[in-house]
């Protein structure tokens, strides 16, 4: 049997040292300046024009989704939605580093990664109108996506349970023998639950090629990063972990793909997890439930205006010489008029029969469940003006 020493790394001291919150000096990968000019071109990644250019065009979609999508939900078309705006070069930059074998495991504000893997506007439409087309039969809220064959895993509503899942699923990678990561993103706020300790050490233990990529955009709902922790960022908990730990400047998309590149090649290499904080800023409320101007000024927001990643690197694909001013146009013209037409498609597909409620979770219905469904569908007899058979009747 192996002889352990749990104090081989321990250094011995004879004063009483204090270690400060601070000491450890984690500094933020920044490739492009805000002006969308390169600080050291030993440093930037090396981007074919055709990858540079879709990466633009797949953050531009996600705006256009985003503002097309709140207005959608202020019209009482759904329910509900949650806009990413201000943080599309976290998600797609990111995403545009990974290969379409490695897994993602996302929050619910990564619609850009999503897009990126080529998720078509109808399917997002058809699982936010809830409608037959929707692989989940309309029991998620809206915006919880997922597609198997795009490697996308279902989104969840409790926050933090993909942490230690994608750590279970990067382990499963490792076990058999696929050359392949698991890419898991997560809120700084969800990094406050047990399940990103638990999920971030049990993928060091085990050695875990899973990237957990923390978007820190300063609030958890209204809650700003200050009150929620008081240590540096989420980056300081992966060195306690153990964990390769990489900060990065989430709205500047070329160190974003810079530092999963890196972390991806990392992972794989070593078969070790690594954390990646990228710092960034949620421009849209949280949600449509929800107004910030009741806990933030609009002069912060404005501060992070001025840090818009798409028009950061709008600016570096013409330095490029890569930016066609009129086919961009034209495309968001195109993406603008897509989005509509595909609600419009969607919202008039029926919805899901009511038994579907009860379908596929036993192998025989409860007789309990059994009762509530019959006792709805007695409600819905009685009332039917209420319950039209598509998405898009609702008044
Ligand atoms: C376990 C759990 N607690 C609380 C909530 C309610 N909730 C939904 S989103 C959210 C904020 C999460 O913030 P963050 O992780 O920073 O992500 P962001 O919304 O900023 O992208 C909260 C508290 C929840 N969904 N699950
Ligand atoms: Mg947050």
């Amino acid at each position: 049997m192996k002889d352990r020493n749990h104090l081989a790394r321990v250094r011995v001291t004879h004063k009483v040292n204090i270690i400060e919150n601070g000491l450890v000096d984690i500094p933020m990968l920044q490739i492009l300046s805000a002006e969308g000019v390169v600080h050291d071109d030993s440093t930037a990644p090396v981007l074919e024009k055709e990858k540079a250019q879709r990466i633009l065009e797949v953050m531009q979609f996600t705006r256009i989704l985003d503002e097309r999508m709140v207005a959608a939900q202020r019209q009482g078309r759904i329910s509900f939605y949650l806009a990413s705006t201000g943080e599309e070069a976290a998600t797609v930059a990111s995403a545009a580093a990974l290969f379409d074998k490695d897994m993602i495991m996302s929050q619910y504000r990564e619609q850009g990664a999503l897009a990126w893997r080529g998720y078509r506007t109808e399917q997002f439409m058809n699982q936010m109108f809830s409608n037959k087309l929707d692989p989940n039969k309309g029991r998620q809220m809206p915006i919880h996506y997922g597609d198997k064959a795009l490697g996308f895993m279902t989104i969840s509503s409790p926050l933090g349970t993909q942490i230690p899942q994608a750590a279970g699923f990067a382990y499963g990678q490792k076990m058999a023998n696929e050359s392949a990561v698991t890419m898991c993103y997560f809120g700084e706020g969800a990094a406050s639950e047990g399940d990103f300790h638990a999920g971030l050490n049990m993928a060091a233990v085990l050695g875990c090629p899973v990237i957990f990529f923390c978007r820190n955009n300063g609030y958890a709902i209204s809650t700003p990063a200050e009150e929620q922790f008081a240590g540096d960022g989420i980056a300081s908990r992966g060195i306690g972990y153990g964990v390769k730990t990489i900060r990065v400047d989430g709205n500047d998309p070329l160190a974003v793909y810079a530092a999963t590149q890196k972390a991806r090649q990392l992972a794989l290499d070593t078969l070790q997890p690594v954390l990646i904080e990228a710092m960034t800023y949620r421009l849209a409320a949280h949600s449509t439930s929800d107004d910030p101007s009741g806990y933030r000024s609009k002069k912060e927001e404005e501060t992070w205006q001025q840090r818009d990643p798409v028009l950061r690197y709008t600016r570096w694909l013409d330095s490029q010489g890569w930016l066609d001013k009129d086919s961009i146009e034209k495309k968001q013209q195109t993406m603008r008029e897509d989005v509509l037409a595909a609600l419009k498609t969607a919202e008039k597909v029926e919805i899901n029969p009511v038994d579907d409620l009860v379908t596929d979770v036993f192998d025989h219905v409860p007789w309990h469940l059994k009762e509530q469904l019959d006792g709805l569908k007695r409600h819905i007899k009685q009332y039917p003006q209420m319950y039209p058979k598509t998405s898009g009747s609702v008044k």
